[in-house]
């Protein structure tokens, strides 16, 4: 690896923000591969990161930084993605439903996916059914489903009980978290699958998109 490609790994680990964009434009100046800049750099990172939290090494706010971090990099990068072709792992809607405000769990969970090279379309928060069925009327292979309260999980329930009736079911995978939800919630509301954190969400979409 080289030493570049290690210090983007570094840097991002570490939640250097400012260093980022430098290290990731460094190596795009000395002619290294988007793919490998994002990968082995960008990508390796984040799935240590999200190792150390679920070892409980890592807290939320280094994984926060770390994630603000990687986008930084993200951004750079994605015109060059696009140029050489990458395919996007899967397309993914994501967002909190209905009456809910709490944004920062799903942020992250958006640019983890980001970070694992889906495409994420972010519908922000207090999203409505309807929104989330035009949307998925448009096309994608997922969408994501959050909610922090109790009195919002519901709206989950809602939102899958109209992709139902709009006859989206077969066509998506839905995948829901928040801090109130559990699996048991999850198989009872009908959805495919529930994620505890970013990280777990990454892993949970990448079986699903097999
Ligand atoms: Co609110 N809030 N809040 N709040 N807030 C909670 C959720 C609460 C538990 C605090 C408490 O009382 N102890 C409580 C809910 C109680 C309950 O429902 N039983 C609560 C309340 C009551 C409220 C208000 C009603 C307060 C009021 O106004 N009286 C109000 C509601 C507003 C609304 O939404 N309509 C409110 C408002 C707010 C703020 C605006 C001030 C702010 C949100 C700012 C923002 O998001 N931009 C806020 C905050 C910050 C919190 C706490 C303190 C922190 C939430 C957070 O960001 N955690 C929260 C207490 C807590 O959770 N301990 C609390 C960090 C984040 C990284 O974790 O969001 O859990 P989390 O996301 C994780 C996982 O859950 C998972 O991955 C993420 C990353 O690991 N995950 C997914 C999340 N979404 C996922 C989707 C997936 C997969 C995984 O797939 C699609």
């Amino acid at each position: 690896m080289t030493e570049i490609i290690k210090e983007i790994y570094k840097v991002v680990l570490n939640g250097e923000i400012s260093e980022v964009p430098k290290a990731v434009q460094k190596a795009i100046d000395d002619g290294i591969s988007a793919n490998l800049i994002l990968d082995s750099g960008l990508i390796a990172a984040m799935k240590e990161v999200g190792r150390l939290f679920e070892e409980g090494e890592f807290f939320v706010p280094e994984m926060l930084i770390s994630a603000h971090a990687m986008q930084g990099g993200l951004n750079l990068l994605k015109p060059l993605l696009v140029d050489s072709g990458v395919q996007p792992k899967g397309k993914v809607i994501m967002g909190t439903v209905k009456g809910d405000l709490h944004d920062i769990g799903k942020n992250l969970v958006s640019m983890m996916l980001e970070g694992a090279g889906y495409e994420v379309e972010d519908l922000g928060t207090d999203v409505s059914s309807e929104i989330f069925v035009d949307k998925l009327k448009e096309g994608a292979d997922i969408v994501g489903l959050s909610a922090l309260l109790t009195t919002t999980m519901p709206s989950i329930g809602t939102t899958i009980q109209a992709i139902n009736e709009a006859g989206l079911r077969d066509s998506v995978k839905i995948i829901i978290g928040g801090a109130p939800i559990t699996q048991e919630y999850a198989d009872e509301i009908g959805a495919d699958g529930f994620a505890v954190d970013a990280s777990r969400a990454v892993t949970l979409a990448d079986s699903l998109m097999k």
